[in-house]
């Protein structure tokens, strides 16, 4: 049950229930992930205020130079999520392992592992473009009481018990699921509570954005490259508008409330594409699904991909649902 400008608090309360494993510890979870969005938000606003832009000097496992603001939106999650007795593993876009959350003095009673990545599209931070964090949630499959294995990481996206994303934008937002539909609440800073402010959110079945980096256009697999074409062409509802923010969480939610369709292919520089599969693709992929859009990787669902590796990257395919099936057909007929 919803209604507008319920409080995140009063929602997680009166949905409680409908919770698939309701134990209160996955509310527990998403009021976790509330405090910790408040607390990077808090620091993302005024970045430019302090000595906080810039790169930390170091590199993540991807090879990418760690921004500040991504170490320390890292470090605030993962601290705020291990404090609380819900979760026994955190894995995140920059740590290149996962990390043991319970303790042994808790004999590993807890039963959610996280996945994060903790602040998507960062290289927009230093121009003040909007950024994210994007989250997904299991539980452990490997037997309580024991420590976390990879296992625990490594399952298909269609096996997550909650997902979601916090834009840093215009405003700042809070969009999750827990599998029965796609909710968006909106921060009042002056007072820190998230109101409900986008109930039951969905993709209009059809659009007119689509979002992908042309700048890669001559590395692209054929099938993208006529699909592109397709949306250029003077027919039907077309030409269609081409929006690319460089950061998937914004392009996601654009679409997500105007309709369009967000790109990652493969390339001959990235023969898996960019984006990852465990904290990017499959969180993204389950708000789509349950926002009544589609994601795949050109050919099958995002959701029934078996994971390999931690970090493993999945060419993207994911927004209104016409959209994303017009873009496979080109994709099937020009596999190269
Ligand atoms: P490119 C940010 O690094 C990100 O993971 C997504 O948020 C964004 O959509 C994409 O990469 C941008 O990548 O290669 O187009 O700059």
């Amino acid at each position: 049950m919803s209604r507008k400008n319920q409080t995140l608090g009063e929602f997680i309360i009166e949905n409680q229930a409908a919770f698939k494993y309701s134990s209160g510890e996955l509310s527990k979870l998403i009021n976790a992930i509330r405090l910790a969005a408040k607390v990077v938000n808090h620091e993302v606003n005024k970045a430019g205020l302090v000595d906080i832009l810039g790169a930390a000097g170091d590199t993540n496992i991807q090879g990418e130079s760690q921004q500040k603001l991504d170490v320390l939106a890292n470090e605030k999650f993962i601290h705020t999520l291990a404090n609380r007795e819900i979760v026994c593993g955190i894995a995140s876009e920059e740590e290149d392992d996962f990390i043991q959350i319970n303790s042994a003095d808790n004999n590993h009673q807890n039963k959610y592992v996280v996945l994060i990545d903790p602040l998507d599209g960062s290289s927009n931070i230093d121009v003040n473009v909007s950024v994210g964090t994007i989250f997904s949630i299991y539980r452990r499959v490997t037997p309580i009481g024991t420590p976390v294995t990879l296992e625990d990481f490594l399952q298909p996206g269609r096996k997550q018990v909650a997902a979601g994303y916090i834009i840093y934008g215009t405003s700042t937002m809070l969009v999750y699921t827990t599998g029965h539909g796609v909710n968006g609440f909106t921060l009042n800073p002056a007072i820190g509570t998230f109101y409900l402010s986008h109930p039951d959110m969905q993709f209009p079945e059809t659009g007119k954005i689509y979002s992908v980096n042309e700048g890669n256009y001559i590395h692209f697999p054929e099938g993208v490259k006529q699909y592109i074409k397709y949306c250029q062409r003077e027919e039907e509802d077309r030409p269609y508008t081409s929006r690319y923010i460089g950061s998937l969480v914004s392009d996601f939610h654009r679409n997500m409330i105007k309709g369009g369709i967000y790109i990652y292919p493969k390339s001959s520089a990235n023969q898996n594409g960019k984006l990852r599969l465990l904290y990017e693709c499959n969180p993204m992929a389950f708000l789509a699904e349950q926002a009544g859009g589609k994601a795949s990787n050109g050919f099958t669902p995002i959701l029934d991909v078996q994971p390999e590796e931690l970090h493993q990257r999945v060419p993207f395919f994911c927004g209104s649902r016409k959209m994303v099936e017009k873009a496979e057909e080109f994709m099937r007929n020009h596999s190269d």
